[in-house]
This record gives structure tokens, C-alpha cells and sequence, in this order.
């Protein structure tokens, strides 16, 4: 784990993702999200985390979800920049 990693400004990384303002952050959205972050397998890694978070199974990471999908995210070693 990085130092100075901040979960809570991970979820806000994460929450801009959401392109199409649901709330929701799609595999889709979580794959452009990646890319644009220059983080690398992009797609695979999208698709694992949604696998992995995803409580109800709905393939969208909502609310309740995007606390696991921040720590989750820590792995990636995504660096924060806004
Ligand atoms: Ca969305
Ligand atoms: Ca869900």
C-alpha cells in the first residue's frame, strides 16, 4: 500500500467515473475510468472488480459498494491526481 493513500479521495476518483450521472458506476465506465488513468488491463481489471464487489449482482457498483471497490482499488496502486 501506497503512503499517502486517502480512501476517501478514492472514492471520489472512483464516483467521477460515473459518466452518465445514475450514481452507479458500470464495468464500462470503471473500464474508461482505468484507462484514462493510464492503468494498465484496464478491461480485466474493471471486470474483476465488479466480480468482486458487486453485492447484489447487478454488474453496477452503487453506494454501498464503492467503499469495498476503494480498498479494492488500493491494489492497482492508483495514484491520485485531482
Ligand atoms: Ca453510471
Ligand atoms: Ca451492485
Amino acid at each position: 500500500m501506497r503512503k499517502g493513500w486517502s480512501q476517501r479521495t478514492t472514492e471520489q476518483l472512483l464516483k467521477s467515473f460515473d459518466t452518465n450521472g445514475d450514481g452507479k458506476i458500470s464495468r464500462k465506465e470503471l473500464k474508461v475510468g482505468l484507462k484514462r488513468l493510464g492503468i494498465r488491463f484496464a478491461g480485466f481489471r474493471a471486470w474483476r472488480a465488479v466480480r468482486h464487489v458487486d453485492s447484489n449482482g447487478d454488474g453496477q457498483i452503487c453506494d454501498e459498494d464503492i467503499d469495498e471497490l476503494a480498498k479494492y482499488a488500493s491494489r492497482w496502486g492508483l495514484s491520485i491526481t485531482i
